[in-house]
C-alpha cells in the first residue's frame, strides 16, 4: 500500500459520489501516480462498505477485462474483479434510466451461480464446474466514472470495475451439460446484431474467470460463498447505448435476456 487511510477514504467517497450522482471525473492515478493494486482494491472495499452501511446487499461478483483482446489493449495479464449490489439489478425485460448513468455500455456475459463455497488459492475450471449450480445469460451495463472511459487499470479497480447495472435471465442450465467454450452469443441492439462471440472469448473458458476471482479472493483471505452469482466478463467489445435502445442477448442453449434504456 502506498496511500494512507485518509486518502483511501477520500478517494472512495469521491468515486462513490460520482457513481451516485452520475458525474464523471478524471482518473485518480493522475493525482496519485504511485498508488498500487492493494490501494485500488482497498478503495473498492471502502465503496462496498459504504453501500452496505447504507443498507445495500451484495448481489454477486464480477470479473472484467476477461477477453484476451481487451487485456492486450489494457496491457494486463489478469482480469479485474468487482462487486454487484442489489441497486444494480434490473429485471429481465426491465428498464434502465440513462439519466442515472454517465455513458453506459453493454456487455454480453455468461453468468454462473454456485451451490458450494469455493476457496483459493488453487481454484481451477474443474473446481468451478463441480461447485457450479447453473449458468445463464446476462447483460452487464458498465458505466466508467472516468471521463470518456479514459482510465488505467488501477483507477478502474478503484471504481469497482465500472459496474453499474446488470440483468440475468433466459434459461438456467446445468454448467456441465453445455460446452461453455463453443456456445455462441448474439448481442442485438434494436433487433440488429451488434456483437457476436463464443464462450471461449472469455479466457478460453468462462469458468476460468470464476476460478481467477476465487483465487483473487483467496489472496485476500476471502472465499466465494455458496449461492453466489458471478458475471464472468464480456465476451465481446462493450457496445454504447442511448435512451430508447432495446438490447437483448441470446446465448446458445440458454435462451435470451433483455433490457431497455429509457
Ligand atoms: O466488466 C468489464 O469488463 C469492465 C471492466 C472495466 C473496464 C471498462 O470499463 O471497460
Ligand atoms: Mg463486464
Amino acid at each position: 500500500m502506498t496511500l494512507d487511510p485518509k486518502t483511501l477514504d477520500q478517494l472512495a467517497e469521491h468515486l462513490h459520489a460520482c457513481q451516485r450522482e452520475a458525474r464523471d471525473t478524471l482518473k485518480i492515478t493522475d493525482q496519485h501516480p504511485d498508488m498500487d493494486w492493494d490501494d485500488a482494491y482497498a478503495i473498492q472495499d471502502r465503496i462496498l462498505a459504504a453501500k452496505l452501511k447504507g443498507g445495500a446487499r451484495v448481489a454477486g461478483y464480477k470479473a472484467g477485462l476477461t477477453s484476451h483482446a481487451k487485456m492486450r489493449q489494457m496491457g494486463v495479464t489478469d482480469p479485474v474483479f468487482g462487486f454487484l449490489v442489489d441497486e444494480f439489478t434490473v429485471a429481465d425485460g426491465g428498464e434502465v434510466r440513462v439519466s442515472e448513468l454517465i455513458h453506459p455500455k453493454v456487455e454480453p456475459e455468461i453468468c454462473f451461480v454456485t451451490r458450494a463455497e469455493l476457496k483459493g488459492p488453487g481454484c481451477h475450471i474443474g473446481a468451478v464446474l463441480a461447485a457450479c449450480d447453473v449458468v445463464l445469460p446476462g447483460i452487464e451495463v458498465i458505466d466508467s466514472r472516468y471521463r470518456d472511459f479514459k482510465f488505467d487499470v488501477k483507477s478502474v479497480i478503484a471504481d469497482n470495475t465500472s459496474a453499474a447495472r446488470f440483468v440475468v435471465g433466459g434459461r438456467a442450465v446445468d454448467a456441465r451439460r453445455v460446452d461453455l467454450t463453443t456456445c455462441g452469443l448474439v448481442l442485438e441492439k434494436n433487433g440488429v446484431p451488434v456483437a457476436l462471440g463464443a464462450g471461449a472469448a472469455v479466457l478460453g473458458h468462462p469458468a476460468a474467470a470464476v476460478a481467477m476471482l476465487v483465487n483473487h479472493l483467496g489472496r485476500r483471505g476471502q472465499s466465494l460463498p455458496a449461492g453466489s452469482l458471478v458475471l464472468s466478463g464480456g465476451a465481446t467489445e462493450a457496445v454504447s447505448v442511448q435512451p430508447g435502445d432495446h438490447v437483448s442477448l441470446r446465448v446458445q442453449g440458454m435462451g435470451s435476456v433483455s433490457l431497455r434504456f429509457v
